[in-house]
């Protein structure tokens, strides 16, 4: 039987605010302000929680080895004699945005039966491009199953942010969905990460049917505004697509495929009147889990920034209280994330498969978040500032939490990678 998990990047210990994100607004605006690893899993596990609560299958990715010695070591280079900005981005906690871990392909999409997975190479920011090694490892211990195909990444230049650029629509997980594929052009102010080369490599490794398949092109306007991520002004899940007017370049080319080849879609559209830009982005109304809940019908999973934001809330109170398809909306905390731009749906990488494939390690309950909550407070730094980035007993704490969570849900492998 095929559901969909949910698998949220547990927020690892060294979560802290460097500004490494250029056109990720939240991200370089907070730069240099304390961070709280802390609190922040808590969030996250707080987030995860509330997902279990709505009778949703939930999975986790671990942190990554941070700081990465490896890469410092391929750079020729340490820790202590590495140039600050080397220490930034070799100590990023940036692997708790799921979503950005690969692009995955549920089975009935594709041509040989099996699901698809290709981890995301990330190669537009210099602090993302070394996650990719980490998460393949990951990834071939959690979906090690004969139901599964996991795929090395692109390779650069083509840059590819996996999930966070793609959309699936369908009519049931156990039917053939289609698959939309958005790609962002270069010549904005900010970096357009998903290059559309990046896009059909993928889509040709995992077999899709063409005819199911769309590329669409990311609105330059909302790279400019701050939409960094396609996720961060659109949303989709089941027979419904979530998104701002502004979002695709040509909105009404892509809606008219859509309908060709899903008549019953269902768009439901935010205009810039109702919803401007720029309180869709800071509030990420888009960047919220858009699922299916036995209980309440089409839910939305938003941060809290989007009950602060009169103009989105308001959009959200109408839509639930008419007959829309979103029947109901759920507020979650995770502002730590939030302050570097990665909101619930950044969290989150959605596998649809038979949960009896995965390897069992990488599910969660309550009780295993108990566990994983028990680490985290007892190892998690409170505080990181960025004077701390430096200093030798931080980076002997994190490096001694990260293990003890390794070894707490049993994944003392990739400890040893
Ligand atoms: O890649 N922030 C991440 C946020 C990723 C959000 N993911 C999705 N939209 N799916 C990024 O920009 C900031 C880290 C720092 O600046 O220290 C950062 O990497």
């Amino acid at each position: 039987m095929i559901a969909e998990i949910n698998f949220d990047g547990v927020i690892g210990p060294t979560h802290n605010y460097a500004g490494l994100s250029p056109g990720n607004l939240a991200a370089t605006h907070n730069a240099g302000a304390i961070a709280r690893p802390r609190a922040a899993a808590l969030q996250g596990i707080a987030k995860m929680r509330a997902n279990v609560a709505l009778g949703l299958a939930q999975g986790v990715l671990l942190p990554h080895p941070r700081p990465d010695h490896q890469w410092l070591t391929a750079l020729h280079t340490d820790y202590a004699s590495a140039a600050p900005h080397l220490k930034a981005r070799a100590l990023s906690a940036s692997a708790m945005w799921a979503a950005n871990a690969a692009t995955v392909s549920p089975a009935p999409d594709c041509d040989d039966g099996r699901c698809h997975l290709s981890v995301a190479n990330l190669v537009t920011m210099p602090h993302r491009s070394h996650e990719w090694p980490d998460t393949l490892a990951q990834l071939r211990l959690a979906f090690a199953n004969d139901a599964f195909r996991v795929h090395a990444p692109v390779p650069a230049p083509f840059g590819d942010e996996g999930a966070a650029n793609h959309m699936r629509l369908c009519a049931g997980h156990g039917a053939a969905g289609v698959e939309v594929f958005v790609y962002g052009e270069a010549g904005g102010p900010f970096p357009a990460r998903q290059h559309v080369e990046a896009s059909r490599a993928i889509a040709r490794a995992h077999r899709l049917d063409p005819a199911r398949t769309l590329f669409v092109e990311q609105s330059a306007q909302a790279i400019a505004a701050g939409a960094f991520h396609n996720d961060v002004v659109a949303v989709a899940n089941g027979r419904t697509l979530f998104a701002h007017e502004l979002a695709f370049a040509d909105r009404d080319g892509f809606y008219a495929a859509l309908r060709a080849i899903m008549p019953e879609v269902e768009i439901v559209e935010v205009s810039a009147a109702e919803v401007s830009l720029a309180d869709a982005i800071s509030s990420y109304l888009f960047n919220a889990q858009l699922v299916s809940t036995p209980a309440r019908g089409q839910t939305l999973i938003v941060p809290r920034e989007v009950r602060d934001c009169p103009a989105a809330w308001q959009w959200i109170e109408r839509h639930v209280a008419g007959n829309g398809p979103i029947r109901a909306v759920e507020v979650v905390d995770v502002r730590e994330s939030m302050a570097n731009g990665g909101g619930p749906a950044c969290l989150r990488l959605r596998v649809a498969c038979d949960p009896a494939t995965v390897d069992p390690r990488f599910l969660v309950d309550d009780r295993r978040l108990d566990l994983i909550a028990e680490v985290v407070s007892e190892y998690w730094p409170e505080v990181i500032a960025p004077d701390h980035i430096g200093e030798p007993e931080l980076i002997a704490r994190v490096e001694k939490a990260w293990r003890a969570l390794l070894r707490a849900l049993d994944l003392v492998e990739l400890i040893d990678r």
